[in-house]
């Protein structure tokens, strides 16, 4: 990103009301499902893989006469986050590989060239619309197979046929018409999430981190909230947020924290913030993972975001026909009951006056604060507690009252016994 599109976009952009309101909706909504499917499904190694398995490209164009998800069935997929107390869906409509899981006229690799022949991405948006759950769409930045895309990083490189020197102009245009269709075919898209700028990012250690190319993002966003003013953009660089964009993003790592390496930037104070996660180590449809996390450890996972302010979205990598393999659904589903039940607990909070903790964490709204606390833990101190009086202490399950002693700013909180439930939530009512 040069500074000189760094400073247009910055100047152009001022968010409109509805943009506005769209983040507040985005950092109140908590919990999405994140989609990562289309032919790289097929082999069952991952969305990587024809870079991992070093697939040229005419034959990993192949793929594209063996994709027939004919159980596919956008209804369910739609309900099975609905039900898992998910309020948005992100799909991948284009990964790296390039492959269009839309009827577009800038592609040839496209789903309508498939034996299926039926637009994906139109099911699901118009699915979305009817069950009321929001839709954000994935577009890779970079792509492994066009002429016009210059690659600079990506292992297979000169193996696979890509190309050092593209036409960057055309992609750009190309990149343009393609967000155009999206944002003018399928009704109201409620955020566009960009990956793959890395690809042409100086590695770590380098003395200029910023983009070797320039994205041209300021065109790029101003075109999206131009087409869809509320659109949320939020682009997965692993750096701070550029200007133009309405969330930031994280990936496998709770905002502030790099356990994953991908993760250097600060969380941001003035936008909605996102962190995304696999339920095995995959995002894309992998036969040899079954590293599959616990219910527990989702839970956990939704709690502690939300304890620092942010949104879990939540990858599951459907099979290639179409159905979502067991494992992913019945941990969504057993989540989504927890939420039924604890759900305040989670929508419309902010974070915490502590970040979480070994025993828990902790969410707020308005004179309510909400004390999670995860399996195995019986006293909680609660240290340096910014309200002046707690009015009320009870379960949120089932409003059974609590006893807490609030001295020299420490609450503490002795339950019963040692918590069994993955996380037991107590309302402690405050008053400032
Ligand atoms: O390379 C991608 C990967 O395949 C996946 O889409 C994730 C999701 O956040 N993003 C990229 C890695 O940063």
């Amino acid at each position: 990103l040069t500074s000189l599109s760094i400073a247009a976009a910055q100047e152009n952009y001022t968010p409109t009301a509805d943009n506005l309101a769209a983040r507040q909706w985005f950092s109140n909504a908590k919990y999405g499902l994140f989609i990562h499917w289309g032919p790289f499904s097929i082999p069952g190694a991952g969305e990587w893989v024809m870079d991992e398995k070093k697939i040229t490209v005419d034959s990993y164009s192949r793929l594209q006469d063996f994709f027939n998800p004919t159980e596919f069935n956008a209804a369910e997929w739609v309900g099975l986050a609905k039900k898992s107390g998910m309020k948005y869906i992100t799909f991948v409509a284009r990964h790296h590989d390039g492959f269009s899981l839309w009827d577009t006229k800038y592609s040839d690799f496209n789903i309508m060239n498939t034996p299926y022949k039926k637009d994906i991405l139109k099911q699901i948006a118009d699915e979305c619309h009817k069950q009321g759950i929001k839709l954000f769409v994935y577009y890779s930045l970079l792509d492994w197979r066009r002429e016009d895309y210059a690659w600079k990083t990506g292992r297979t490189g000169q193996s696979s046929g890509r190309k050092t020197q593209g036409k960057w102009e055309d992609y750009l245009t190309f990149m343009k018409n393609q967000l155009t269709e999206i944002l003018t075919q399928y009704g109201k898209i409620d955020g566009i999430w960009f990956d793959g700028h890395w690809d042409q990012t100086n590695p770590e250690g380098h003395a200029d981190r910023t983009s070797r190319i320039d994205w041209r993002y300021d065109e790029i966003y101003s075109l999206i909230h131009r087409l869809q003013p509320q659109t949320l953009i939020g682009n997965n660089h692993h750096l701070s947020p550029f200007p133009g964009e309405d969330f930031q993003m994280f990936e496998r790592d709770l905002p502030g924290e790099n356990t994953a390496g991908l993760s250097f930037q600060k969380p941001s104070e003035k936008l909605p913030l996102e962190t995304c996660e696999t339920i095995n180590n995959s995002w894309g449809f992998n036969l040899a993972d079954n590293t599959f996390k616990s219910t527990e450890t989702i839970i956990h996972y939704i709690v502690k975001a939300s304890a620092l302010g942010a949104n879990l979205l939540l990858n599951i990598g459907p099979m290639p026909n179409g159905k979502i393999q067991p494992e992913f659904t019945e941990r969504l589903l057993e989540a989504g009951k927890w939420l039924e039940a604890n759900g305040d607990s989670i929508y419309n909070t902010t974070a915490g006056y502590i970040k979480p903790q070994k025993w828990g964490a902790i969410t707020q709204k308005g004179d309510k604060m909400y004390v999670h606390v995860f399996k195995g833990n019986q006293q909680i101190q609660l240290e340096g507690f910014p309200f002046k009086k707690i009015a009320k202490a009870y379960y949120l399950a089932d409003k059974r009252k609590l006893s807490v002693s609030l001295k020299q700013k420490t609450v503490t909180l002795q339950l019963p016994a040692e918590t069994v439930d993955p996380d037991t939530v107590v309302v402690l009512e405050v008053e400032s």
